[in-house]
């Protein structure tokens, strides 16, 4: 008998101009997630665990989880040996590439000169950067080993000038981290590594365990445990910890017209949609005739069914769509309402179509710039703000690992020619110890002139 046809590998098609708003935006919706109780519930008993019982705990729930049960400690610490980082030339060459061009883009970033504006003669405001001291960064196991985004949190903090950076990783069940993210560590100057995962890897980073160091803040993408866990514990002020961004599924949205490449659209949307069965990417079809988009439809389902990935590709395409539009001005209006982590501009006038962008994590320019790119090697940051949170955040960068401080010096002259406003609204919110603060110094020059 002949093998049955593989079920066909397609995205939902809806004409924007045939469905209601409500409806695409229904359509646009990402995909659920489990509820923020239901993993609370699982995750503070192990977070409270780890902060009272440190290490012990720790191993324990790597033994556990990992099944790293040779594991006696939970922390690797720099100088990494060599042997721990024993990588193809080709790989260690692929990684240099990258962290060069991550360095360059992200020291660009760097304020050199401090702020400094004269509001009033004698009146000076100035802003300076200072590093995060110390920082914890999250590399997720999982279906695929990450060395990429060890690149994309280690390397803006080695510039950034961060004194200690932690890296987490859970380990393999040998115990061991994958080489990769070995190097990486060593070439932004880690000085140790967490091998520990999920809320555990995020508690002992948080309050610090007898051989975990505590950091000031904690950033990476990760699982809903993960996730939840770096909330919980920026939440609770005995922690005093900071998080980034909550980050979610991947995503992308393509806008594609009549002179866009169906195979390149395709691998695009492919490249996306085999990060986990909950990512979700989207084309938007700008005025494409039913053969073009036919054409796109089929290089997804012939690409996909070659992708050693194919299952986790059916999962996300499930739950995907296509959107017909006439005109690059109604694509931008709905990318801008559904804000994608990534937005690839696969047309004509790519370049002109930027003025236009005004919420996505990071865009891909023309037919040249696969989104793989800016993954990996370009420069540009890969962990972005997913599940519409472009809207009001950025993705991570230079300033991510930097707090800014302000000052502001005031001569004498200054402050005769504002101390009559500060006592005027001290007056009037009765601070009467801020009044006489200004006073008190007015008076003095006014008894020595
Ligand atoms: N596209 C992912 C990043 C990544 N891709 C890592 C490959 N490795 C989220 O921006
Ligand atoms: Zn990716």
């Amino acid at each position: 008998p002949a093998t049955a046809e593989p079920e066909r590998i397609r995205m939902q098609v809806y004409d924007a101009a045939q469905v209601s708003a409500a409806e695409l935006d229904e359509a646009l919706r990402r995909p659920s997630q489990k509820s923020y109780d239901a993993i609370m519930k699982i995750i503070v008993p192990i977070i409270d665990d780890v902060r009272r019982n440190g290490d012990k705990a720790v191993l324990a729930y790597t033994h556990k989880f990992e099944k790293a049960t040779s594991l006696t400690s939970p922390v690797l610490r720099a100088p990494f040996s060599e042997e721990l980082m024993r990588l193809p030339e080709e790989t260690k060459r692929a990684i240099d590439v990258s962290f060069e061009n991550i360095r360059k883009f992200h020291a660009a970033q760097k304020e050199d000169k401090p702020l400094r504006v004269e509001t009033m003669p004698g009146v000076v405001c100035s802003r300076f950067v200072r590093p995060i001291e110390a920082v914890g960064l999250y590399v997720p196991g999982g279906t695929a080993v990450l060395p990429s985004t060890a690149l994309m949190l280690g390397v803006p903090a080695m510039v950034a000038g961060c004194n200690k950076i932690v890296l987490a990783s859970p380990p393999r069940a040998d115990g061991t981290i994958t080489p990769e993210i070995v190097y990486v560590a060593h070439k932004v100057g880690a000085e140790s590594i967490v091998l520990a995962g999920g809320a555990q890897a995020v508690a002992a980073m948080a309050y610090g365990t007898e051989s975990v160091t505590k950091v000031d803040k904690i950033l990476g993408p990760g699982n809903q445990f993960v996730t939840a866990a770096k909330m919980y514990v920026s939440n609770d002020t005995n922690a005093g910890v900071g998080i980034d961004m909550p980050a979610g599924p991947s995503e992308v949205l393509v806008i594609a017209d009549r002179h866009a490449n169906p195979a390149f659209v395709a691998s695009d949307l492919l490249s996306q949609a085999e990060h986990g069965v909950d990512s979700q990417v989207v084309l938007i079809a700008v005025d494409l005739d039913d053969a073009q988009l036919a054409a796109i439809e089929d290089e997804l389902h012939r690409q996909a069914l070659a992708l050693p990935r194919v299952d986790i590709v059916r999962g996300s395409i499930a739950h995907s769509l296509t959107v017909k539009v006439r005109t690059v001005d109604e694509a931008m209006d709905i990318s801008n309402k559904y804000a994608p982590e990534h937005l690839i501009l696969q047309l004509r006038d790519a370049e002109q179509v930027v003025e236009k962008v005004m919420n996505a994590g990071s865009v891909f320019i023309g037919e040249w710039t696969p989104e793989s790119v800016g993954d990996y090697s370009a420069g540009v940051n890969h962990s972005l703000p997913t599940y519409g949170y472009a809207k009001q955040y950025s993705g991570v960068n230079l300033a991510s690992f930097v707090k800014h401080i302000t000052s502001s010096s005031l001569s004498a002259e200054g402050l005769r020619n504002v101390g009559e406003a500060v006592m005027q609204l001290a007056g009037v919110e009765q601070l009467e110890a801020h009044r006489r603060a200004v006073s008190i110094r007015l008076e003095h020059m006014n008894k020595k002139a």
